[in-house]
């Protein structure tokens, strides 16, 4: 039998396939390369690897799926107005292809939006791992980060209130590695065998299919209630955690806890973050609320645009570091994925930085068919016995089977590890590939024994650290090391700005006054009881309820940082959004004020929007299409007060321009928004934290909307210098939380 490499060997010298890429080096499989790589214009060119799968339709003959050229415009008829044909082949592929392009979406995490990127190792970890992607100083990795809520279907709106999805793919050099983790560093369930209850629980109600994206209902806070492992997760989700600005502006966090090994088999206990290096920054629950109606793509259009205008984010990967013997030191259990490390227990070590660069050329080819599994995993790292991560391993295999219809869905292109692959694995629905080995089979002899076996001193093969065991009588239950489930969501809780913990109690009071049933708002204030007896009662106050004793079992004041969003300032501005409010009636909108102001702003990469009436020079939104929600902060131009205060009669002077809630006006621009929209902006941003501003006469908005000048990120001034000052501390503070009342 000639041996597989030999004949790719020949094959390669005759011309039968290319020389190998550079990313399949020695490896024979590769693509024809009548479509080359399509480089993009700007600043995101597609990388090598995908090039090579991408096709470009410019200067070409529409052709069916099998390469002839043809028309399908019409189709095919027995006469003008007759019957389409069956013969109609063109007709029959076209829509039976239509017919299938969907593929079931994700069972949770289904919204999302992904980018490409590249890991670079801050060192040689080797010390603690044999993972080749931390091997050394400046090392670079390829990735690919999808970012996703978890409750809503495909279509769902981004800023409802949820968990969010963080999960990134790592290209490395000796396979892909996938972390799948989520914005906050805990989860509901201590046990995968939970998981479709708690999906069910949170999903919506199955006979009327309400509501959408959303927790306010009776069964997720049925299921929370009754499974009070929740809690912890709850109250990170009722906080600005769940409502995040953006995807560049929250962590990502692996949850369970791993291990590392090095390549001689000592092995470490590590927990997984990646900070965000633009600093964390949430929205208000009302603010989030108009967001989802006003634009539902709001996430995922911040992060294309960013990426596109170079404004690449990062995020630092850092490792809580701990022993093997660590596993119950600190008072829970490390395999409890109900629990946060304190950082004040155990500091994070940065290992490298994670930046995106690139966004998707075709969001299903990339974004919808990265297949995630907490199963990728590379020499170097290790699971532990964490009960969620078992479940876990399993769950995500099987979910892309379904997906995909067939186990091939590795070879999809962004799937497929940036090396080879051999295995022994055949067949299946829509296999890409011709293996040409015919002993297909471990051991044989007939193919000199390849592909053949590595292990850990072979080979460099995945290795399953030495430390790992386990023994003990077969049990069906949580181990006892997992029950107190009430202590953290308290240092949570404790850990928070007080204004943080108003929005916390604010979210539990929406969410709890829309449950119907008595029986479940009552399990809920007992649940909430058991963590802090004042947010029992404030919670129970809205309801109309009244909380229960005390039950001081586990209360305490222990505090954390780190956990608040509120508490630091941005790290950078990129990409923020400033709405300059002005008017077709004044000329400032062009002027050099205008200029100098976009141009001290974009220098920290924030972007001025000039709002008017209507299109026009200088002019990038009307107020019709605009909306505080759109906007970090909102500043009115010199001269346009007139638009901003409600007139108490019409005007009949043609010059005037001041009856935005008159039916009859002399503006001229007055209809071509809704009624008061100028106002109701400047309102709406102060309302939610947003800091605003005024120049020169302007200022009499800043009255119009009651909003007091001289008060915390509120800027009443004279020149646009002042007011970039201004505007650049306010970005960077990001919310003034105390225009919110907290309760006494
Ligand atoms: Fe997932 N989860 N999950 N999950 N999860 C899925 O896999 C599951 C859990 C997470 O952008 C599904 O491909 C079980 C924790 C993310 O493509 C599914 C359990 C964490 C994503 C699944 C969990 C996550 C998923 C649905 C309990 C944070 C989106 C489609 C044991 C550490 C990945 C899919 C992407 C997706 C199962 C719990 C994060 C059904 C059984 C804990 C970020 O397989």
């Amino acid at each position: 039998m000639v041996p597989l490499r030999f004949i790719a060997a020949i094959a390669v010298s005759a011309g039968i396939v290319r020389a190998a890429c550079p990313y399949m080096e020695n490896d024979a499989r590769e693509l024809p390369d009548h479509h080359p790589p399509v480089k993009r214009d700007g600043s995101t060119p597609t990388d090598e690897f995908l090039g090579k799968y991408e096709i470009d339709d410019s200067d070409a003959y529409l052709t069916s799926d099998v390469g002839g050229p043809i028309s399908d415009q019409n189709s095919l008829s027995a006469g003008e107005r007759g019957p389409t044909l069956l013969e109609d082949f063109i007709f029959r592929q076209k829509i039976t292809h239509f017919d299938h392009e969907r593929v079931p979406e994700r069972a949770v995490h289904a919204r999302g939006a992904g980018a490409h990127g590249v890991f670079e190792s801050y060192g040689d970890w080797s010390n603690i791992t044999g993972a080749s992607f931390l091997g050394s100083a400046g090392k670079e990795t390829p990735v690919f980060l999808r970012f996703s809520t978890v409750a809503g279907s495909r279509g769902s709106a981004d800023t409802v209130r949820d968990v969010h999805g963080f999960a990134v793919r790592f290209y490395t050099d000796e396979g892909n590695f996938d972390i799948v983790g989520n914005n906050i560093p805990v989860f509901f369930i201590q046990d995968a065998i939970l998981f479709p209850d708690l999906i069910h629980a949170v999903k919506p109600h199955p006979d009327r299919e309400i509501p959408t994206a959303a927790t306010a209902h009776d069964t997720a806070w049925d299921f929370f209630s009754q499974q009070p492992s929740a809690l912890h997760t709850l109250f990170w989700a009722m906080s600005g955690h769940g409502t995040v600005r953006s995807y560049r502006h929250m962590h990502g966090w692996g949850v369970h806890t791993f291990r590392f090994v090095t390549e001689d088999g000592r092995s470490k206990l590590v927990k997984f973050r990646f900070k965000t290096l633009q600093g964390q920054a949430s929205l208000l629950w009302e603010e989030a609320q108009v967001t989802a109606g006003k634009n539902a793509d709001f996430h995922r259009q911040d992060l294309f645009a960013c990426i596109e205008n170079g404004l690449y984010p990062e995020w630092e990967f850092e490792a809580q570091i701990m022993e093997e013997e660590d596993q119950l030191r600190f008072g829970f259990d490390l395999l409890d994925p109900t629990k946060i490390v304190p950082e004040e227990l155990v500091p994070f070590t940065p290992l490298g930085k994670l930046t995106l660069n690139r966004n998707p050329r075709n969001y299903f080819a990339e974004t919808e068919q990265v297949m995630y599994q907490p199963g990728h995993i590379v020499r170097g790292i290790d699971f532990t016995d964490d009960p969620l991560l078992q479940g876990r391993i399993f769950s995500y295999l099987d979910t892309q089977l379904n997906r995909h219809n067939g186990p091939n869905f590795e070879q999809l292109p962004i799937n497929q590890p940036r090396v080879p692959w051999h295995n022994n694995n055949r067949d299946g629905a829509a296999q890409m590939f011709i293996p040409l080995n015919t002993a297909a089979y471990s051991p044989n002899t007939l193919n000199g024994g390849s592909p053949r076996q590595a292990n850990q001193t072979v080979g460099k093969g995945f290795f399953t650290s030495p430390t790992r065991g386990g023994s003990g009588r077969l049990v069906r239950a949580v181990s006892s090391t997992f029950a107190d489930v009430w202590s953290q969501p308290r240092l949570f809780f404790n850990s928070l700005l007080p204004v943080e913990q108003q929005f916390v109690v604010n979210a539990m009071r929406f969410e709890a006054s829309q449950l119907k049933s008595e029986v479940v708002k009552n399990n809920v204030l007992i649940q909430l009881n058991r963590v802090s007896h004042d947010v029992a009662v404030r919670v129970a106050t809205a309801l109309g309820m009244t909380a229960p004793d005390a039950d001081p079992t586990f209360y305490h004041d222990n505090s954390t940082k780190g956990v608040s969003v509120a508490r630091d300032s941005l790290l950078k501005l990129d990409g923020l959004k400033v709405g300059y409010l002005t008017s077709l009636h004044v000329s400032t909108r062009d002027g050099p004020s205008i200029e100098s102001l976009k141009a001290a702003l974009g220098a920290l990469n924030v972007d001025l929007v000039v709002v008017a009436e209507a299109l026009n020079a200088g002019v990038n939104q009307t107020y019709s299409a605009t909306d505080a929600s759109g906007f970090d902060a909102i500043v009115v131009s010199d001269g346009v007060e007139g638009i901003f205060i409600p007139a108490t009669k019409p005007s009949n002077s043609s010059s005037a321009y001041s009856t935005p809630y008159g039916n009859t006006t002399s503006d001229p621009f007055a209809t071509l928004y809704p009624p008061g929209r100028p106002l109701e902006i400047l309102e709406n941003g102060y309302k939610w934290g947003k800091p605003v501003g005024a120049l020169g006469s302007g200022q009499q908005a800043l009255k119009a909307a009651n909003i007091e000048p001289g008060t915390p990120g509120v800027y009443a001034v004279e020149s646009t210098g002042d007011l970039a000052e201004n505007l650049e501390e306010g970005l960077k503070t990001f919310k003034f939380l105390d225009r919110y009342p907290v309760d006494e």
